[in-house]
């Protein structure tokens, strides 16, 4: 940061919640009242919040929610103010040969990405934006797949604990909270159809978003844990409360396969009884979710009784 705005801003924390005129600050720092103004407005930029008033100078309001930068890196995890997306730098840190369980966490991703090129909405202080390398042993794609049903789980079982919300999965894996979607999970690979080499687990997860921070076309379908439960959350010990658990839920998975999470997964989901529509590139059935089997795959019987195994696709 730049000292001649530190000091501003130090001024304004020490005598908060009094005003500071803006007159005392440039005596004080040998700057000119416009410069003053102008490193106010760069403060407003980073979300300071910070009120003017005619004749009584700048208030320092409200100071931006960051995620504890020195913490994080006390526990190996790459920090960045702002990246396009953390699978993106996951991808890149694997391809130069990063160790197994490297993070990487992001303020902002100023390009999300969702599943099949779609985008995921992540802005600046107000959610967990983080990906995770994982170099599994001896693993073919195949057997790879349902780790991601695996981490939803994982996820939805430790958000109950944390939060005290009533966090549920709609398959494959959608973490929801009152029907709202609250989390998404990106997992791509890279390596041969009986070997991965390695693996990158995006997790996204909306924390104090307030309704007005999503555009009004996701408001009715998408959700906060601040939004739920009524209250701001510290994302930092939000964040590194789930990353144990995530972590041992990766290798457990990698040891025992899905079907060590299976009850775990029907334990939390809201998928499962319902009427559905199944959509996947080339097609769609409709029909009940019957089951979840050992695999992860979804049984669906369909109008006329048939029974389906379904892999991949997502509820329409
Ligand atoms: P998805 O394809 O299931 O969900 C994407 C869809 O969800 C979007 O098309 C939109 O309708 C909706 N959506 C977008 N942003 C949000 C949001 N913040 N909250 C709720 N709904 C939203 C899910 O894909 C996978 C998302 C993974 C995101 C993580 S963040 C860290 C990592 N880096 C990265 O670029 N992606 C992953």
């Amino acid at each position: 940061m730049n000292s001649r705005k530190e000091q501003i801003l130090e001024q304004l924390k020490s005598n908060s919640p009094k005003f500071v005129s803006g007159e005392a600050l440039s005596a004080s720092l040998g700057l000119s009242r416009a410069a003053v103004w102008k490193y106010i407005q760069q403060l407003r930029q980073e979300d300071y919040i910070i009120r003017a008033a005619p004749r009584k100078g700048y208030r320092l309001e409200q100071e931006p929610d960051r995620l504890d930068a020195a913490r994080l890196a006390n526990r190996g995890i790459i920090y960045y103010p702002s990246v396009q997306s953390t699978n993106l730098v996951a991808r890149s840190l694997a391809g130069e040969n990063a160790a197994e369980g490297t993070v990487i966490i992001a303020e902002e991703q100023t390009e999300g990405r969702g599943r099949r090129g779609r985008r995921w909405i992540s802005p600046r202080g107000k959610g967990l934006w983080f990906s995770l390398i994982l170099r599994p042993n001896d693993t073919s794609l195949a057997a790879a797949a349902p780790v991601t049903l695996a981490v939803a789980a994982a996820l939805a079982r430790v958000l109950r604990r944390e939060t005290g919300l009533k966090v549920t999965l709609k398959w494959p894996n959608d973490l929801l909270v009152e029907g709202k979607k609250i989390c998404g999970i990106l997992t791509e690979l890279k390596g041969e159809l009986d070997r991965v080499e390695y693996l990158i687990l995006g997790i996204g997860l909306n924390v104090n978003q307030s309704g007005a921070d999503f555009p009004p076309g996701l408001r009715l379908r998408a959700s906060s844990l601040a939004l739920a439960a009524g209250r701001v959350f510290d994302r930092t010990a939000l964040f590194l409360s789930l990353l144990e658990p995530l972590r041992e839920a990766c290798t457990l998975f990698f040891k025992e396969g899905f079907s060590y999470f299976r009850d775990t997964w029907i334990g939390h989901n809201s998928t499962l009884g319902q009427e559905i529509t199944v959509a996947w590139p080339g097609g769609s059935l409709c029909g009940t979710a019957l089951d979840l089997d050992e695999n992860g795959e979804l049984i669906l019987q369909d109008q006329a009784g048939r029974v389906h195994r379904i892999n991949y696709g997502e509820i329409v």
